[in-house]
């Protein structure tokens, strides 16, 4: 049963309490992972060991997997499943090969030219969650977009299963990437492992990934302590599903279900526009929940979770617009008159037929996306994430005298003379 509150008897502090998430308020989280980072700087690859033996429950003797290993774990999973994942890294592969643009040279002024071209970051640091879930589908949807763009080094982090290995479809998915080896190390301790650097871990320029609250800590924490950026505050998945009379509720009921079913952590917000669908939802909540083999977690996930009952689906989508959801799914015959009034979410699903599993794994797009409210200012991952992009200029004799007085003016109005001498010498 989801706790239901009324939009209409909501005050703008209620809403900004029912929005939050992930907020760590007694710095627990963080202490822990500060001493994970701590110990990876200083103790390196013995560190990540004793993690390994730690958390995940192994000895091990090399903290990686090369070729004829990764080669032997893929040859073990059937040829269905092989073809699914040939099929995901297809669409995914289709719908990120259109974002390499090149943009045109644009002459701001006669004789003064200016553009950008794309550059790849050069080392990447990719983290396979593994938890409770294991996570191919991530390994796709991280390594597509670096192959395209073009990344010299992608190093992939992943915890590994009790037998020191891990799973055979994480194993092809390296293949259908071409990425020959694979480190056995999860959470906390494989960011400050890629942020660092370690004997067997090399140190890369930017770290993408999912992962439980601690992973995401570590991220946001390595990049005060080093030049190494993130992707997005990735943390534990969400979903806020809009339904209106026209939705099926056990459409929606299994769309929730399917975020809960992520984490403990994860959150389901479903907003409707009437009471009447929540009780249906409910219903098939109930029903839906009690045969899923990840029963106890999404149950917990739900508890965390809530319904918000609307006038209509404007205000359904006002409600959504604050909490900023990770993905957004509208279930209403009308999602045409609405999609000009989503400003913030990461991915959004419409209509009946749209669940955000096909987004989660296949139809292209990806999944890794900003969480806990960051989709108000942050994209998620695409080719971009893994470019830079750099502005070059030039001027020539034409331009720089059409273009020169004005920087004088300007450099001297800010008491910068040699700003203004390095213009003034060649206009001469
Ligand atoms: N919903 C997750 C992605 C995922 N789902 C992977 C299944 N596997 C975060 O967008
Ligand atoms: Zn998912």
């Amino acid at each position: 049963m989801l706790k239901t509150y009324t939009y209409a008897d909501l005050s703008t502090a209620d809403i900004d309490k029912l929005v939050l998430r992930n907020s760590d308020p007694n710095q627990s989280i963080q202490s822990t992972v500060n001493d994970i980072i701590e110990d990876v700087r200083q103790n390196g690859d013995a560190a990540l060991i004793n993690y390994a033996a730690k958390f995940d429950q192994v000895q091990l003797e090399k903290l990686y997997l090369e070729k004829e290993e990764i080669e032997e774990l893929a040859a073990t999973i059937s040829r269905d499943q092989q073809r699914a994942l040939e099929i995901a890294f297809q669409n995914i592969h289709k719908f990120h090969s259109t974002q390499l643009k090149r943009e045109r040279v644009v002459e701001t002024m006669p004789g003064v030219k200016c553009w950008r071209e794309v550059r790849p970051i050069e080392k990447v640091g990719l983290y396979i969650p593994g938890g409770s879930a294991v996570l191919p589908s991530t390994l796709l949807m991280l390594g597509v977009p670096a192959r395209i763009a073009g990344c010299k080094e992608i190093v992939v982090c992943s915890p590994p299963q009790k037998n020191g290995k891990i799973n055979g479809f994480v194993a092809y998915c390296l293949l259908l990437l071409k990425i020959e080896r694979i480190y056995l190390v999860g959470g906390a301790q494989a960011v400050a492992a890629m942020a660092f650097g370690t004997s067997s871990i090399p140190k890369v320029d930017k770290i993408f990934g999912p992962g439980n609250q601690f992973v995401t800590k570590a991220k946001s924490t390595i990049q005060s302590l080093t030049n190494v950026s993130i992707d997005i505050p990735a943390g534990p998945s969400e979903v806020l599903v809009i339904a209106d009379h026209t939705a099926n509720p056990a459409y929606v009921a299994a769309d929730l279900l399917a975020q809960a079913e992520h984490g403990s952590d994860s959150q389901a917000v479903l907003v409707a526009t009437s009471a009447e669908i929540v009780t249906k939802v409910n219903a098939e909540l109930e029903s839906q929940l009690a045969v899923l083999p990840r029963k106890e977690i999404a149950a917990k996930a739900i508890e965390n979770s809530y319904a918000v009952i609307t006038s209509d689906l404007r205000e359904a989508m006002r409600f959504s617009n604050i909490y900023a959801p990770e993905h957004l799914i509208i279930e209403t015959d009308y999602w045409q008159t609405v999609t000009s009034l989503i400003l913030n979410a990461g991915s959004v699903f419409l209509g009946h037929l749209t669940p955000e599993s096909a987004g989660d794994y296949a139809s292209g797009t990806n999944h890794t996306l900003p969480t806990s409210g960051y989709a108000r200012s942050y994209s998620g991952v695409s080719v971009d994430s893994f470019v830079k992009k750099i502005t070059f200029q030039s001027i020539n004799e034409e331009g720089i005298k059409q273009i020169g007085s004005t920087v004088e003016i300007l450099a001297e109005l800010e008491g910068l003379q040699a700003h203004r001498n390095a213009v003034s010498i060649r206009k001469k």
